[in-house]
């Protein structure tokens, strides 16, 4: 069964995401379906995609697929289907847009955060969540959520992995607006059909200096292999095994710090 729903019209991708029984969970498959979904838009020279989920919705994204986290397997490497989709919108060379309804968590929120515009109901919510299941986030991860969200905001979500409400998300500027449900899909059309009839070439550059600059920081070496021992730690650790076998007993996970 599609994971998604996909439509193109008048120069506009829409891709839906469509998984209730998971929450819209990102699952390897609909990482797949969205990047390749993502990748056939672009015989039609789109001027923009936006990413959405069905009216009405209380969950936007339930996050990553729990499921498919293992114990002592890095769940944010490279190449996992995650960070696969995440570079997938970050180098896309059309605006891609995310329009919310209902609550979107943790790798859902770096995949929205990835997007070029964020356009929310006003009952919308965001959380990131490796804390509450023991994830050792990744640098790249990190690196995506820190674009243009205040340190001590991002860090009380991390620390907290507490919902934020759509209102304190376009305050802190995590995302450009929060509007009426009712008002949303009209809204966000609105935005469409401005970037629309703008120059495409100026703006598929405009995209792609805005991200390449964003993310241009200077790690020290050393300093980044420490970190990546760290992570390896937790993710061999007791602790990110108990997040995600809580998660799946439908308990409260119990941390030890080991
Ligand atoms: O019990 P069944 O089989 O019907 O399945 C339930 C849930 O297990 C399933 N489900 C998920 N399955 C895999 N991965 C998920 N992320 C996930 N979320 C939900 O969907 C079925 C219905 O869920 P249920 O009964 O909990 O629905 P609800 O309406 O009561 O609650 C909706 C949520 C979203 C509040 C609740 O499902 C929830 O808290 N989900 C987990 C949200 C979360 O913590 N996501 C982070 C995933 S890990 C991640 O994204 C990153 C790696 S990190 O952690 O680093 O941010």
């Amino acid at each position: 069964m599609a994971l998604i729903e996909k439509e193109y019209r008048e120069n506009v991708g829409i891709i839906t995401l469509n998984n209730p029984k998971k929450k819209n969970a990102i699952c390897e498959s609909l990482a797949n379906e969205l990047i390749s979904t993502l990748d056939h838009f672009l015989k039609h020279t789109p001027k923009v995609v936006l990413i959405r989920a069905k009216a009405g919705v209380k969950v936007w994204s339930a996050g990553h697929d729990i499921k498919e986290l293992k114990g002592s397997k890095d769940p944010l490497e490279y190449s996992v289907p995650l960070r696969r989709l995440i570079r997938a919108v970050q180098k896309y060379p059309v605006p891609v847009i995310s329009m919310i309804e209902g609550s979107v968590w943790g790798g859902a929120f770096e995949l929205v955060r990835s997007t070029d515009i964020i356009i929310a109901g006003s009952t919308s919510t965001f959380a990131i969540t490796p804390a509450k299941l023991g994830v050792p986030y990744d640098t790249v991860g990190v690196m995506n959520l820190m674009h243009n969200i205040a340190t001590p905001v991002l860090k009380e979500m991390l620390f907290t992995a507490s919902p934020i409400t759509a209102k304190r998300a376009m305050e802190t500027g995590i995302i450009n607006y929060a509007v009426k449900v009712r008002e949303l899909e009209k809204f966000t059309f609105e935005i469409i059909e401005k970037i629309k009839h703008n120059a495409p070439l100026a703006i598929t550059l405009l995209k792609e200096e805005i991200n390449l600059l964003s993310s241009a920081c200077a790690v020290n070496p050393s300093e980044y292999e420490k970190i990546q021992a760290g992570r390896t730690k937790i993710y061999n650790s007791n602790d990110f095994s108990e997040g995600i076998k809580a998660f799946l007993e439908k308990r409260k996970p119990e941390f030890k710090g080991n």
